[in-house]
């Protein structure tokens, strides 16, 4: 009899269970949350805002906490109870949760459905496992997740958030550096949004291995805790998800510029040289960066006594030419006895520690290392004051590196601990935490000046702290179109200010490659060639005389098209919306964008455009969406709605302007530090649609916009009344173009043209007149 039981429980040990969950067994409401309790767990559901709707189901209710969302659900919870289900409802959507067994199911008011539980398998558990499986669409589509390879739509495919240290990635590599766990279903001509904000590891399957029945999300352990977001436009469930999880703030402007790159420059007098001979050269550039090897034996806060005696001095000489630098920090500090951070972490426990108390080692590039546990409060606050070492002498960008967090070995013991948590269950935000410790230290050190803060470890949320690029790519074209990829699926997840190492970090590009990438680059958030240590040197004028005049020529497009871009930025800050844009944003029910010959192709900004192109082809299929677009280097003008074969020499990325543009430019500087020749130029392409375009300025350096001191102004196209209306500026900030140069593209040839009822002759297409700060009304 008890070697019965005795067995039986053995048996039960050896025997994963499967739960499913179940009935309902009682409904409370209490205050603006309802609570459902089944035999095996309890579901929470709160309202956040009409088109957002948050399911918390757990077994054992921990604390509440999210490193992503910033938002306090809303008091309203408006729901009817019937014998069989409960229908929560808001100005927006329907959520219908049967009772028996319990599900979740979204639809439109009008009950169309968005996405529905599957009934069967619901939510289940396997142990501490959590899974959600729901229903998959005959046509359903699947756009998100940020930093993954693989295509646009994620049907068919399945993802791991893990975030890892991946060199040497492949485009069909996964996990990488970052965790996003948000993505859009498209479906029946609808669109809803899903963040499952759980920061273990976690898995994503969108019909890879379930027949095509089932999509699924779930993770090792914690909630099954996620946001459904009901708004009918990618766009609009984008700006609800940052609402949600927040905004970039304002860049610096000149972290906009080409930066320019290595690992490492060597020396001081190395930095030095390549600034100087993009000067010399004449290639537009604000950025140059210290890799690891500024550092004495890598050691975070501290400088390389022989090849960087002198930091200040260096700095000082870098801003006389105008340069901002930006020097590299990894989360490893060195065990060394007598070594500042050492010496104080140990002293107030701030590193990871094994169960036992014991402070965990781990080796990375300067040898042994404890990690701080950037989820103490008092921990960030310690790093954040460390930078004085770095903004003394003048750094202004702090680029955050191997915060996965990665060690030689690259699986850190699970029993590590970060205060209370164990490594598993925070692993995916910790570089996240890190990049908020850079940023809120950074920005107390530095005043009212903006930091830079670049990471490559990232979770939802990031887009608060930090740019982001995708880690260690490599040189060849298949990775430079994955690149692309990614940039615009971070887009989706919030993240705007994103790069990628033009060129690929690793292996050498051929001159073909390097210039075709450069020139995707201008069209890239964040401009910034980089290349791993053994590679070819890689700046502008390392590829002959004539590749170099076509690199320069195309950085040079990037400060012209600056007006536009710090604009494009600016709608990121206030909407979310990103600056290279996927087309299933704009065009998300054409389903010819998904097509994986067109998939690389995005908008940058509202109007641009842009086909990436391998470097081993000269004509290319363009698909131009719906509407009609110019091609920028010719002007020629298509009927979108259709593929265009397109010329694509290297000279001539494909990149074409929606009808109706308006797109401020101005002269070529070559650092955003120049204030250029005054003028600002705004160009407009002729459509048959009216348009508007809002342009944005401020000092691109302060956060005194945040308190009104910035100039934004209205730019409207009426082709019905032929006129083109500047409006008066908004704000207190004076801008520095003193004249405005309107020059008109696809306009009729005799066109004549009245500004504010004079009669003006057009030269180039071109008007000028004092940007006087009122209406201006131009007649045409
Ligand atoms: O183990 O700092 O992704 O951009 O140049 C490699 C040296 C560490 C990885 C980063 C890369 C950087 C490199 N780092």
């Amino acid at each position: 009899m008890l070697l019965a039981i005795y067995s039986s429980k053995l048996f039960a040990q050896q025997h994963m269970q499967t739960e499913i969950l179940g009935n309902t067994e009682s409904i409370n409401k209490q205050g603006n949350v309802l609570i459902i309790k089944t035999k095996e767990a309890e579901a929470r559901i709160w309202v956040y805002s009409p088109t957002i709707i948050r399911v918390g189901i757990s077994k054992e209710h921990s604390a509440d906490t999210s490193f992503a969302v910033i938002q306090k659900p809303s008091e309203n919870l408006d729901y009817t109870e019937s014998p069989d289900e409960i229908v929560l409802t808001t100005s927006e959507l329907k959520l219908r949760i049967s009772k028996a067994p319990l599900r979740f199911n979204f639809y439109t008011l009008d009950g169309k459905v968005l996405s529905e539980d599957d009934a069967r398998f619901g939510v289940n558990w396997q142990g501490t496992r959590v899974v959600n499986y729901r229903k998959l669409y005959k046509d359903e589509k699947f756009i998100g997740l940020g930093e993954k390879t693989g295509d646009l739509n994620r049907r068919g495919s399945s993802y791991v958030n893990w975030n890892s240290d991946v060199p040497d990635h492949t485009p069909k590599s996964d996990p990488l550096y970052e965790t996003f766990p948000f993505f859009v279903g498209l479906h029946g001509g609808l669109t809803y949004g899903l963040f499952f904000d759980n920061t273990h590891k976690s898995y994503f399957d969108f019909g890879a291995t379930t027949d095509d029945t089932m999509s699924s999300f779930g993770a090792d352990a914690g909630d099954m805790n996620y946001y459904f977001f009901g708004a009918q436009s990618v766009a609009q469930i984008i700006e609800d998800y940052t609402w949600l999880t927040g905004r970039m703030e304002m860049p610096p402007l000149w972290s906009l510029g080409y930066q320019q790159c290595r690992w490492s420059y060597a020396s001081a007098a190395e930095v030095l040289d390549i600034a100087e001979n993009l000067r010399k050269d004449k290639i537009p550039a604000d950025v140059m960066y210290c890799d690891i090897d500024y550092m004495d034996h890598y050691k975070i806060f501290t400088w390389n006594k022989e090849t960087f005696p002198n930091p200040k001095a260096m700095i000082d000489k870098l801003k006389a030419m105008d340069f901002h630098l930006v020097t590299i920090v990894d989360p490893g500090i060195k065990v060394e006895p007598g070594y500042k951070q050492y010496d104080e972490g140990v002293a107030n426990n701030y590193f990871a520690t094994y169960p036992n108390g014991e402070k965990f080692i781990g080796s990375v590039w300067p040898g042994r290392c404890h990690f701080p546990d950037f989820f103490r409060d008092d921990v960030r606050k310690w790093w954040g004051a460390s930078f004085t070492a770095l903004t003394k002498p003048g750094v202004e960008g702090f680029w955050n590196d191997m915060n996965e967090p990665a060690a030689w070995g690259q699986d850190i013991p699970w029993m590590v601990k970060f205060g209370n948590y164990y490594m598993p269950e925070i692993r995916n935000a910790y570089g996240m935490q890190m990049a908020r410790a850079t940023y809120e230290g950074t920005k107390k050190i530095l005043g009212n000046k903006r930091p830079f803060v670049l990471t490559r470890a990232a979770y939802s949320g990031t887009q608060r702290y930090s740019a982001v690029w995708t880690g260690d790519n490599s040189a060849y074209d298949a990775h430079m179109l994955l690149g692309q990829r990614m940039v615009n699926s971070l887009g989706i997840t919030g993240m705007s200010l994103v790069g990628v190492d033009i060129g690929g970090f690793s292996g050498d590009p051929t001159p073909e490659l390097m210039v075709r990438w450069n020139s995707l680059g201008v069209y890239t958030p964040m401009f910034r060639n980089h290349a791993a240590k053994g590679t070819k040197y890689r700046e502008p004028w390392r590829w002959g005389k004539d590749n170099e005049a076509i690199i320069k020529k195309d950085i040079e497009q990037r400060y012209r098209l600056l007006p536009y871009i710090y604009s494009s930025y600016y709608q990121s800050h206030q909407t979310g919306l990103p600056v290279s844009r996927t087309l299933a944003i704009n065009y998300t029910q054409d389903t010819t964008i998904f097509d994986t010959k067109y998939q690389n192709q995005f908008l940058f900004g509202d109007a641009i455009l842009v086909a990436p192109v391998e470097s081993t082809r000269f004509t290319e299929d363009v698909y131009l969406p719906a509407g009609e677009w110019y091609r920028q280097s010719t002007g020629e003008k298509f009927e979108g709605g259709k593929a265009i074969s397109a010329d694509a020499p290297l000279t001539d990325l494909p990149v074409f302007i929606k009808a109706g543009a308006i797109i401020p430019m101005q002269n070529v500087i070559q650092s955003t530090n120049e204030k250029g020749d005054g003028i600002l130029e705004i160009n407009v392409w002729y459509g048959k649609e009216a348009n508007s375009f809002v342009y944005y300025e401020d000092d691109g350096s302060s956060y005194d916009y945040q308190k009104g001191a910035y100039y934004k102004q209205e730019i409207s196209f009426d082709p019905t009344k032929n006129n083109i209306v500047l409006s008066a500026a908004d704000g207190s900030f004076q801008s520095k173009y003193d004249k405005i140069k309107l020059v008109l593209h696809g306009f009729k040839k005799d066109i004549k043209v009245k500004v504010d009822g004079k009669r003006v002759a057009l030269t180039d297409n071109g008007v000028i007149f004092n940007n006087d700060n009122k209406i201006i009304k131009v007649d045409f």
